[in-house]
């Protein structure tokens, strides 16, 4: 399969919707709404969003098309993503003055504005999860989205791993440690984003379980790729300076196994990642091409 072809169909998709979903400038706001979409519209990947419709897919049981709750749910995650980029580029965090080559969030806003960007995004996006005009899923389906959603996002999920990332700053950190922040900073968002996926396609218990293992691997191998970009890739490509990590002296798996070792750990991770898709069909092609192209991926 073209995964190339299909990661830009998809992510065309996804920026439309966004457009429909995001609030419009208005009046007294124009100036908050515009500070939330400057990063919302920079030249992120879509790859939450992404796996979270590719999930869908494949486990659907009929030819219809996805439900419009399907896209609605992509433009939450990508919402909540957002906001933990501005946030973590703030000076409190990681002090960063570029993302996707462009000035940061408050680079350009202000730090009170960045902030209240990053609110916005994340509030919104429960807005969006429980859009009332939508027909499906179930609201008890929907209520398991929102849950798994913001258990993920929160203080036992990217918000916890955050902490413990920037607490474990100049530290040295154990593998138990190192793998526990990386799965709450990075994993437990993709892997939500999977999860939710399956229930809006209606997949069985059975299928939800093989692609949460799907998805804990596959958020491994992300996180790990993006240690190994951050020493070896060029700040043209990674859209930021690099070598930010060993500078703060991050915990890292380049900095616990060396690179050899780390790239060899993400390649059995992404392994493992479509071995959790052995009892998919063909549907599920598209995640088997996203492992790999998370193994690949240069930014
Ligand atoms: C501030 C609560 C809070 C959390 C921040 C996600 C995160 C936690 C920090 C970002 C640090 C980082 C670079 C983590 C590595 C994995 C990651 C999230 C990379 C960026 O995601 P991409 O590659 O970004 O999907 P794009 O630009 O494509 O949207």
């Amino acid at each position: 399969m073209d995964i190339k072809q299909y990661l830009e169909n998809k992510r065309s998709q996804v920026d439309e919707a966004l457009n429909k979903y995001m609030l419009a400038e208005q009046g007294s706001l124009a100036g908050h709404i515009k500070a939330m979409g400057y990063s919302l519209f920079a030249g992120g990947k879509r790859v939450r969003p992404i796996l979270c419709l590719a999930a869908a897919e494949a486990v659907q049981n009929d030819r219809e098309d996805l439900p419009e709750a399907c896209m609605v749910t992509a433009c939450a995650l990508e919402c909540i993503h957002t906001y933990s980029l501005i946030h973590d580029d703030l000076p409190a965090m990681d002090d960063d003055e570029l993302r996707r080559s462009k000035p940061t969030n408050h680079m350009v806003f202000g730090e009170a504005g960045a902030i209240l960007a990053g609110d916005g995004l994340l509030t919104y996006a429960f807005d969006l999860l429980s859009t009332p005009a939508l027909q499906s899923p179930s609201a008890d389906n929907r209520l398991r989205i929102i849950s798994i959603i913001s258990k993920a996002a929160g203080p036992i999920g990217m918000v916890g791993g955050q902490f413990l990332d920037l607490e474990n700053e100049g530290k040295k950190v154990a593998f138990n440690a190192l793998r526990d922040i990386h799965s709450r900073k990075t994993g437990a968002l993709i892997t939500a984003s999977i999860q939710a996926g399956a229930i809006l396609g209606n997949g069985s218990e059975e299928q939800y379980e093989a692609l949460s293992v799907y998805g804990e691997k596959v958020g491994l191998a992300f996180q790990v790729v993006d240690d190994l970009l951050n020493v070896e890739g060029t700040k043209e490509q990674l859209g930021k300076a690099a070598g930010s990590d060993a500078k703060r002296q991050k915990a890292t798996y380049p900095a616990l196994f060396g690179v050899e070792d780390t790239r060899q750990k993400a390649k059995i991770a992404v392994h493992e990642a479509v071995a959790a898709l052995d009892g998919f069909d063909d549907r599920a092609v598209p995640l088997r091409a996203l492992a790999q192209y998370i193994f690949t991926r240069k930014r």
